[in-house]
């Protein structure tokens, strides 16, 4: 562990108190805990900036954390508890109330529930990320004693699927690029070098700084010497600095990483000694993937054979590359299979937890059930008894996924409160703006399953369309501005460091998400949270490193564990302290027993997405009428999802949701820059404003994703315009693989028309 030098969080002048923190949520953002200075004055923060002393940011800051002030001061901020009757869903009656009435109403009907129908009826919904994404699955499980914490993502489709292929073949936390940030020295550190490519696969990393991945480091790397080949549809700002782009069609990817792999292992181009020494099952592998020759895949995935090869020839030949595999590894009913083919590739090539490599983060000592810890927290508070657990929805049928995954699963779960099989008397929205906002597919279906509940409660900064719909009682919930906290990039599975969130200002009535979940535990489970005295107490009991005080952590800035290489060398990977990996055979498993045990193929193959226009099982009707491809949700630096749209500094920047198409598209359709569309399939329509650029593939559109209009009429049935723009109603549940992972997030069919409003509106 080393600290950083020299760090005060606190510096108080004559004139103002700089406070350094480490961002975290609200507003959202992935952990990625980059470095702020908050400058405040008279109780009010006057100046945001970066903290040049952060060893990894060093003082950069997106848009979004230099919007804060905007945010913090919002005229529409809720800052103070609100209830509202049952029979007033969908109308703006709010009534403000004190937290002691909220937390009444709350127990009383958590409690009632519970005796009536059971813990499991009561269901807790979160979405990515944030620091409630640590908080969720432990109110369900520590709070309401109940099995299921939901992330309605269709497939469960972002990192899980990558977390849990990462698991199974080797265990430990999922391999991240090499970008020296263990280092207080970083780039100067001996023994550490840049990778000489990083192939980076369906992820925007400048903008998505996706998991707690910095994308500027990209940007350092490319300066020491790495160059970049980008797998994706569109030609991002990165992408045009790349050396070479793999402009494939949208969820062909599976077909191309075959490829690489027929390639590297024919031409026998992969690392004999790692192979030899950690993998199981090469020669199975080598014989499948003699399926997929490069002249196979070319056709299938739109990209020239000699690209397929001289990208594989470079991956497997330079010493060393890194891989950064994005969500479009995931969002992929093939994705899978992708996520075992790039893992192998990692592996074949001598590229896990070497320098300029991929690096792997190290198990949670002593507990040989990573994943389902919180499940186990549960259990040891006394508050999860084993036999509601077994009632997880979609456990069973997909244990795949559940022996990583601690949560239900979400279509398995749509589709129960669908058919009647599953009732949810009580939803709380933790996190998620699940009627609108990002996470669901068909958000509308989501509204329909959850309109009847008996209870539901929002725990949000801003009222949204969910809270509108469905809440009874509202939480108004503190930014990261406003509490004492914890950050762990990368939810702590490959960690680059530990550091402080500092409370700099108070604003209204708000709390923060573990504050909530300590006063509901004590009402609900008082013999089990009475041993906590507030946040800085569970912190130093539960959270920070072993050992130190709140005061100790804070005064210590980043905190980065050492990095160590070749972990798998050393017994670091597994628990009982054997050399090799965190599998059955103590090896990187090319052919995964753990898939065989699951009944599934232990090998990676190709499958066609269901909605495309090589799949030959799909009605030709359906092609002819949604003759493009759909893609989505490629971020902003704008937004983080539904949020920041009320924010005027951004949304100035992106004002209207936009759909890239390409010129070539555009002309063919009578579509000029700006105008508004309708895009339309067979599972919904939206309108969102065209954006013609020649950086999208023809026949190819990317529509953004997660937009509603906080401007706009707040009650039911507009719930903001919730329904107006929102591309997810164009994309279905249901469409999952293999496990129970992926979805048609990134490959799905449309057509799109020029919305004859237009000239009306714009007069
Ligand atoms: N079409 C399409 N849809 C997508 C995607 C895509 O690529 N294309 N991406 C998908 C992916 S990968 C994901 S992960 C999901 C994300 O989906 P979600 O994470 O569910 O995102 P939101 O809809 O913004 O809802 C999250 C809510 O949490 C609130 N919030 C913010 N910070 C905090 C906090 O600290 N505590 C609490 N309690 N609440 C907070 C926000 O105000 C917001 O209302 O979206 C998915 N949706
Ligand atoms: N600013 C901001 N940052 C965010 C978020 C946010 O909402 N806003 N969301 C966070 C979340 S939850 C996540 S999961 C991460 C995601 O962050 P990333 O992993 O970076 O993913 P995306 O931005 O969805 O998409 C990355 C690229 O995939 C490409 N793509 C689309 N379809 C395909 C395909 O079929 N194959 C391939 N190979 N590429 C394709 C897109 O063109 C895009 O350039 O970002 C996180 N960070
Ligand atoms: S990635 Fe951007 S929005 Fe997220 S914490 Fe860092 S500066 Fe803030
Ligand atoms: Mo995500």
């Amino acid at each position: 562990m080393q600290e950083q030098e020299g760090y005060e969080w606190k510096t108080v002048t004559d004139d103002e108190t700089i406070i350094r923190t480490h961002a975290w949520s609200p507003p959202g953002c992935h952990p990625v805990g980059c470095g702020l200075q908050l400058h405040v004055k008279d109780g009010k923060i006057v100046k945001v900036e970066g903290d040049p002393t952060h060893p990894i940011t060093r003082g950069a800051l997106c848009p979004r954390c230099l919007a804060l002030k905007e945010f913090i001061y919002h005229p529409d901020r809720v800052l103070h508890p609100m209830k509202r009757a049952r029979e007033d869903r969908g109308k703006d009656k709010w009534e403000q109330i004190t937290w002691d009435e909220a937390y009444d109403i709350i127990e009383e009907n958590a409690k009632r529930i519970i005796k009536d129908y059971g813990e499991e009826s009561i269901m807790v919904f979160g979405g990515t990320g944030r620091q409630a994404n640590t908080y969720y699955p432990l109110m369900a499980f520590m709070v309401f004693g109940s099995p299921n914490a939901c992330y309605a993502q269709s497939g469960w489709s972002c990192y899980g699927p990558r977390a849990t292929i990462t698991a199974h073949l080797m265990g430990g936390g999922y391999p991240e690029i090499d970008n020296a940030c263990r280092y207080p020295d970083r780039y100067d550190h001996p023994g550490w070098e840049p990778p000489k490519y990083i192939l980076l696969w369906g992820k925007e990393p400048l903008k998505s700084n996706p998991d707690g991945f910095w994308g500027h480091s990209v940007i350092d790397l490319m300066k020491r010497g790495t160059k970049l080949i980008c797998v994706d549809p569109r030609v991002h700002w990165l992408a045009t600095r790349a050396e070479q782009i793999v402009q494939l069609r949208p969820g062909s990817d599976t077909a191309l990483a075959l490829a690489m792999l027929n390639h590297i292992v024919e031409n026998d181009l992969y690392d004999h000694d790692f192979v030899d020494r950690w993998c199981y099952g090469f020669e199975e592998f080598a014989e499948r993937m003699k399926q997929y020759p490069p002249s196979w895949a070319a056709p299938i995935c739109g990209v020239p054979e000699e690209q397929i090869i001289d990208v594989a020839t470079k991956f497997a030949t330079f010493k060393h590359c890194a891989l950064g595999w994005g969500l479009a590894v995931d969002q992929n009913p093939n994705g899978v299979q992708l996520a075992q083919a790039l893992l192998s590739l990692l592996a074949i090539t001598g590229n896990l937890d070497v320098p300029g490599g991929c690096t792997l983060g190290t198990p949670i000592a002593g507990d040989d059930d990573p994943a389902r810890d919180m499940a186990n927290w549960g259990f040891a508070a006394g508050v999860l008894k084993p036999e509601v657990w077994e009632k997880r929805l979609g456990a069973k049928e997909y244990p795949g996924f559940s022996t990583i995954m601690n949560q239900c699963h979400p279509d398995f779960t749509l589709a129960a409160m669908q058919n009647g099989d599953y009732k949810c008397r009580m939803a709380y929205f933790h996190s998620s703006n699940v009627v609108s906002g990002a996470i669901a597919a068909q958000p509308d279906k989501w509204y329909e399953a959850l309109k009847d509940v008996d209870f539901a409660v929002a725990q949000e900064p801003f009222m949204n369309p969910t809270a509108m719909a469905l809440a009874d009682v509202f939480l108004p919930l503190t930014t990261f501005a406003e509490h004492d906290g914890h950050v762990q990039p990368h939810y702590g599975l490959n960690a680059a460091f530990e550091a402080a969130i500092n409370k700099a200002v108070t604003v209204g009535d708000c709390k923060c998400d573990i504050e909530i979940m300590i006063d509901l535990g004590k009402r609900m489970h008082p013999e089990f949270w009475n041993q906590f005295d507030g946040v800085v107490d569970y912190l130093e009991k539960r959270v920070i490193p072993k050992g130190m005080t709140f005061d100790e952590f804070r005064k210590a800035g980043v905190i980065q564990p050492e990095e160590v290489y070749r972990k798998y060398e050393k017994g670091m990977l597994r628990p009982d302290g054997q050399v090799g990996f965190l599998t059955t055979t103590g090896r990187f498993e090319l052919y995964s027993l753990a898939f065989e045990l699951f009944g599934e193929d232990p090998l990676p193959y190709f499958e066609e997405p269901p909605f495309t226009p090589q799949n030959k099982d799909l009605d030709p009707k359906i092609l002819e009428e949604y003759p493009l491809i759909l893609t989505t949700g490629a971020r902003t630096y704008v937004s983080f999802h539904s949020e920041h749209r009320q924010i005027p500094s951004l949304r100035a920047m992106v004002p209207d949701p936009l759909l890239e198409m390409n010129p070539v598209d555009a002309e063919k359709l009578g579509i000029k820059d700006g105008d508004w569309v309708l895009i339309e399939n067979q599972f919904g329509k939206c309108r969102q404003r065209a954006q013609v650029t020649p950086t999208i593939q023809p026949g190819v559109v990317h529509a953004m994703h997660a937009w509603w209009y906080p401007e706009k009429d707040p009650e039911a049935p507009s719930l903001f315009g919730a329904y107006d723009s929102n591309i997810n109603t164009l994309l279905p549940n249901g469409y999952i693989g293999k496990l129970g992972f992926g979805d048609t997030f990134k490959a799905n069919l449309c057509k799109v028309t020029k919305d004859e409003t237009n000239e009306k509106e714009e007069a």
